[in-house]
């Protein structure tokens, strides 16, 4: 069967899901009506605030918490709220959350919360050292926290560039711009460790390969249905490190496992086809024993790129440890 928007009121997208307190979580975008032209900048995800929902039981009904965070209420912001996640740590919740600066460069903020569902208070500007889109962060078994983020177009990843002058953005590369050529390796997402307060980098962000199984070797910018676009998620199971990605323009999400957080990662292949809608984006979370991939897509909206709705698919994992759909 078929599966239906899970929340039906309001356009939602990007959700990330976490179990808090044996209670299933989702923090999705918060997709609002705009009349800007589709574009392959974006310009058309132009959101404003988040909301939290959660459910008691994985068929059961959502509950809509109400707005989480507002773009007014974050100084360094101008706008673009986009896919955002939350992690918890210290007794408490953290949000982090990408938009656009008051120069219109995208970076990654943090809010913090005593309770799941929130009300978030951000810090007062973004993480010192972020960049680009779609943050997720993992919470390893060890305690360590890691943020991973990145986005290629209108996610701006191909802006940055490292030197022996440091970090440094160039405008110019905005938009559908990314690597090509024969042998050119494809961007890499990043990872940072994030420091026990869960508000800074430890270290700079670093780049997390992807390599092809055939080659041992970073995937290349031509493979476009294989290489990193955005919507980075961070999952363990059975002992192995799952990291997991939209293909952007071909449309997929895929997976590739390793033995660190910090990677390499080897390609295994996808968890889901395209969907209705130019974007794809999920999470992986367990619950009750069961694990989930939420997603999202444009039925309800019928087929308006930028008002999307948040759904979910059981998936199950074969003796060695491959994502299929239940
Ligand atoms: O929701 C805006 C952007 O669309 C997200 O940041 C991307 O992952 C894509 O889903």
């Amino acid at each position: 069967m078929a599966p239906n928007p899970l929340i039906t009121h309001l356009y939602t997208a990007d959700p990330s899901a976490h179990t808090f307190n044996n209670r299933l979580y989702i923090y999705p975008s918060h997709d609002r009506e705009t009349d800007i032209a589709f574009n392959d900048n974006g310009d058309q995800y132009d959101m404003t605030d988040y909301h939290v929902f959660s459910m008691d039981s994985i068929d059961g009904p959502v509950t809509d918490h109400g707005v989480a965070l507002t773009a007014k209420d974050v100084p360094w912001v101008s706008k673009q709220m986009w896919a955002p996640d939350a992690a918890a740590k210290n007794g408490k919740y953290y949000l982090f959350f990408p938009a656009r600066d008051k120069e219109g460069i995208f970076r990654i903020g943090v809010a913090v919360a005593d309770t799941p569902e929130g009300p978030f208070v951000p810090e007062e500007d973004f993480i010192p050292g972020s960049y680009s889109i779609d943050p997720a962060s993992f919470v390893d078994e060890d305690g360590q926290a890691y943020l991973y983020f990145g986005g290629i177009w209108g996610g701006q990843l191909q802006c940055w560039t490292e030197s022996e002058n440091g970090l440094t953005f160039d405008a110019s590369k905005s938009g559908p711009h990314e690597p090509s050529g024969e042998g050119v390796v494809a961007l890499s997402p990043r990872v940072a460790q994030l420091s026990d307060d869960m508000l800074t980098f430890v270290d700079p962000p670093r780049d997390l390969q992807i390599l092809a199984p055939e080659t041992g070797k970073p995937i290349l910018a031509d493979d476009h249905e294989r290489r990193f676009f955005e919507a980075a998620w961070m999952h363990r199971y059975g002992g192995k490190y799952y990291f997991s990605y939209s293909t952007g323009d071909s449309h997929y999400l895929v997976y590739a496992t390793g033995d660190s957080p910090f990677g390499p990662f080897t390609y295994q292949g996808r968890i889901l086809e395209p969907v209705l809608g130019w974007t794809t984006h999920h999470s992986i979370v367990e619950f009750r024993e069961k694990w989930y991939l939420f997603y999202h897509d444009c039925e309800l909206s019928k087929g308006v790129d930028h008002l999307r709705s948040v759904k979910v698919r059981e998936i199950v994992y074969d003796e060695e440890g491959k994502i299929s759909l239940a």
